[in-house]
Order: structure tokens, then C-alpha cells, then sequence
């Protein structure tokens, strides 16, 4: 099993300027503010610590940079989705995600954080297409899936397939407080971090 006992936090970036150097390969997660996000990190690096777990959806507006081993970054892109949100910082978080999504050489794939309840949305599709637009893989992340019953969250994944049967997108169910998914998303990443 594959995991990143080194894991640590390197450098967050609130300004396109800040990010933290391109080298290397890293993988993004990104996801609607109260998605599942923080926490999916924390149990996938097995660091309960890691990604705070907020209270407060949609304050974050920081590109939070981890280092899993040397050379080798898990990278926290701010949630989106929050209603309350200013519009100037809306446009703040859609300026520096163009920045990051353009610029960035060493990404290699997305992991986009979906609620299971409420399924693959308008953002959410949007990210998938910023990262396939620029040859990036992209696997998505059905979590809580501990909220739904089995056959539920069987129908969601199924959808959430089919949404995506015209790409290379992914998709798994995922639940950190039920322990579900962690080694087939880290499966996952391995795969991505060492392809040619
Ligand atoms: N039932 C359940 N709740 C979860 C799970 N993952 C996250 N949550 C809860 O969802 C809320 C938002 O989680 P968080 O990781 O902060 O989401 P983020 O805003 O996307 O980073 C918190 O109350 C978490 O405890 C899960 O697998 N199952
Ligand atoms: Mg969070």
C-alpha cells in the first residue's frame, strides 16, 4: 500500500505570484466548499491534521501546497459553490484558477471532490473541462458515500460513469468516515505520478 509518510505542508499561495515552484509533478484537488475536501486529503495522506476541516465553507481562498515526497505535491485548490461569497472574491478565485490551471507544467491530474448527495454540477463539470482542455487527467472523488445507501450510491456512481463516458474522467465512491475508497484513489495518484 502506498502512502506518504513525509507528507508536509510546504507554502499557500492567495496571489498567482505566491505559487510554489513548478517542478516536479503534483495533483489537485478541487471541489465545492463543504464537499468533503479537507478531509478526503486528510485520509488519503493519513494525516488528520493536514487540510483543516473548516467550519467556516468558502473563506479559504488559498492554493495550499503539501509536499507527499520529494519532488512529488498534493495541491489544495480553494472550494467554489458558496453562495455568500462577495463577487470580488468570486472573481479572485476564478482569476487564480485560470492563472494556476494555465501556467501550471508540473500538474498532472485533478481529483475533483463531489458531495455523492448532490452529484456532478455546472462547476464541477467546469473543472473537469479546464483540466481535459489541457491533456491533464481527472478522476472524481463521490464522497459521503456513507450518507447514501448502497443502491443509491450505486445510481450516482453509475451517473456520475456515464457523465463522463465521452472522456478519460474516473470515478469511485468514497467515504472517510466509513474508510471507503482510500487505497483505490491512492492507487490512482501513484498511477498518475509515475506515468511517462
Ligand atoms: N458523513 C460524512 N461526512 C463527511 C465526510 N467527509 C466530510 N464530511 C463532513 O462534511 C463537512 C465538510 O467537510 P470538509 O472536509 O471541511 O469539506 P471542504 O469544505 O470541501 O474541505 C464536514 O462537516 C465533514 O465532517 C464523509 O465521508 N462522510
Ligand atoms: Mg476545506
Amino acid at each position: 500500500m502506498s502512502t506518504y509518510p513525509h507528507v508536509k505542508f510546504l507554502t499557500s499561495a492567495a496571489e498567482a505570484h505566491q505559487l510554489a515552484p513548478d517542478e516536479g509533478r503534483e495533483i489537485a484537488f478541487a471541489g465545492r466548499s463543504n464537499s468533503g475536501k479537507s478531509t478526503a486529503i486528510n485520509a488519503i495522506a493519513q494525516r488528520s491534521g493536514l487540510a483543516r476541516v473548516s467550519r467556516t465553507p468558502g473563506r479559504t481562498q488559498l492554493i495550499n501546497f503539501f509536499e507527499m515526497a520529494p519532488h512529488r505535491r498534493l495541491v489544495d485548490l480553494p472550494g467554489y459553490g458558496f453562495a455568500k461569497v462577495p463577487e470580488r472574491v468570486r472573481l479572485h478565485w476564478l482569476q487564480l484558477m485560470e492563472h494556476y490551471f494555465n501556467v501550471r507544467e508540473s500538474l498532472v491530474g485533478l481529483i475533483l471532490i463531489v458531495d455523492s448527495r448532490r452529484g456532478l454540477g455546472t462547476q464541477d463539470a467546469g473543472m473537469l473541462e479546464w483540466v481535459l482542455a489541457r491533456d491533464r487527467f481527472a478522476h472524481v472523488l463521490l464522497t459521503k458515500a456513507d450518507k447514501l445507501n448502497k443502491r443509491d450510491a450505486q445510481r450516482v456512481l453509475r451517473e456520475t460513469r456515464a457523465a463522463c463516458s465521452d472522456t478519460s474522467v474516473t470515478a469511485q465512491l468514497f467515504s472517510a468516515h466509513e474508510n471507503l475508497g482510500f487505497e483505490e484513489a491512492r492507487q490512482v495518484m501513484d498511477r498518475w505520478l509515475e506515468s511517462p
